[in-house]
């Protein structure tokens, strides 16, 4: 099969469109249930679908959210008024994507390390979801930082199946989002965290380069480089900003269209600040800078919402406060006082 690349690139547009971002929406079962936990909801197929129906109908959140990465689960589901939950993305202008790895397994041999499973059946997979409505996907390596980790065969095992995700994807017809985050548990410094950075990168876009993905039809979803969260010393954005772009500018090719961050597990203000202090001086960079946060969008609507339909409009008036000052982000226009408007 050849690829259509005229297809891939429109997606890329329409997901790179500057002062939007990325919502992830794609939390596996378990986690959302960890998600509801938190806000005292039971987590059945029915809370799930009134969740993610309160993000989705949210008015006006395609002023600031160019795409939204599903579940399984969710891109099959349909409204209570028995409409197709992407159709509900799609009519805001929202392009749909969807979740394809298969989660982590231990790294055999190697002590605390994982690996992302999922490329068996991948393409019969994409073609279905494709004809579902999903015009992007996302697959996640994680990569722990620690005593002698990561090692080198677990960083190349994650890029290179990151990799064949990729072609997969661009031959299927979806634009591959490829996201290998180095986690932030731990104590060390943001030395260590440019460092991990930028070898993980430099091993996962030389996989990209030996599985012949075009890097002009991909999105990076990678993390910010941080100080590990248990570090005593922590970084401000124009820190975070600094060591992040360095990195980047060093291993991520100018061919690769956008870069649209995770926020693993900073708080919701810290993480549009950080995006933003990148965002100063934007034109300089060769990519677009935006986000593709879960966390950092979300936990404001979930401690709104608390699974009770009367709190919905204040719940999706959350949603679309934080997708606006990320939107604004994106453009170096936030700032703190944005938050109390
Ligand atoms: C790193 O997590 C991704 C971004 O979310 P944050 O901004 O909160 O860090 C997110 O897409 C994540 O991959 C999914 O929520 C993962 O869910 P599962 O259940 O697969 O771990």
């Amino acid at each position: 099969m050849s690829i259509s690349l005229e297809k891939l690139e429109q997606t890329v547009a329409e997901l790179t469109v500057r002062g939007k971002g990325i919502l992830a929406a794609d939390e596996s079962t378990p986690t959302i249930e960890k998600r509801f936990k938190a806000v005292n909801v039971t987590c059945t197929v029915e809370a799930r679908r009134d969740y993610r129906e309160l993000l989705f109908s949210t008015p006006g959140l395609g002023a600031f959210i160019s795409g939204v990465i599903l579940f399984d689960e969710t891109l099959k589901q349909k409204s209570v008024t028995d409409v197709a939950l992407p159709q509900l993305l799609a009519a805001q202008g929202i392009v749909p994507g969807i979740k394809v790895d298969m989660g982590t397994v231990p790294l055999p041999g190697f002590p605390g390390e994982k690996v992302t499973q999922g490329l068996d059946g991948l393409a019969l997979r994409l073609s279905e979801y494709g004809k579902l409505g999903a015009r992007f996907a996302k697959w996640r390596a994680v990569i722990a930082v620690g005593a002698g980790i990561p090692t080198h065969p677990a960083i190349a095992a994650n890029a290179h199946a990151l990799a064949r995700y990729a072609a997969i994807c661009q031959e299927q017809g979806l634009v591959p989002i490829v996201e290998p985050e180095v986690l932030m548990d731990g104590d060390h410094t943001l030395e260590t965290s440019a460092h991990v950075s930028e070898e993980v990168l430099h091993a996962v876009f030389d996989a990209l380069y030996q599985q012949r993905v075009a890097l002009e039809c991909m999105l990076l979803k990678p993390s910010m480089v941080t100080p590990g969260s248990a570090c005593p010393t922590q970084a401000t954005p124009q820190q975070v900003a600094l060591a992040t772009l360095t990195c980047f500018r060093r291993v991520v090719p100018a061919a690769v269209p956008g870069i649209n961050f995770l926020s693993g597990g900073q708080t919701e203000s810290v993480a549009t600040a950080n995006l933003n202090a990148m965002n100063i001086g934007a034109e300089r960079q060769p990519w677009a800078l935006s986000f593709s946060y879960g966390r950092a969008l979300q936990a404001p609507v979930l401690k709104a919402w608390r699974g009770e339909s009367a709190n919905k409009m204040i719940a999706q008036q959350a949603l679309y406060q934080r997708a606006q000052l990320n939107g604004a982000a994106c453009q170096g226009r936030y700032t703190a006082a944005m938050e109390n408007t």
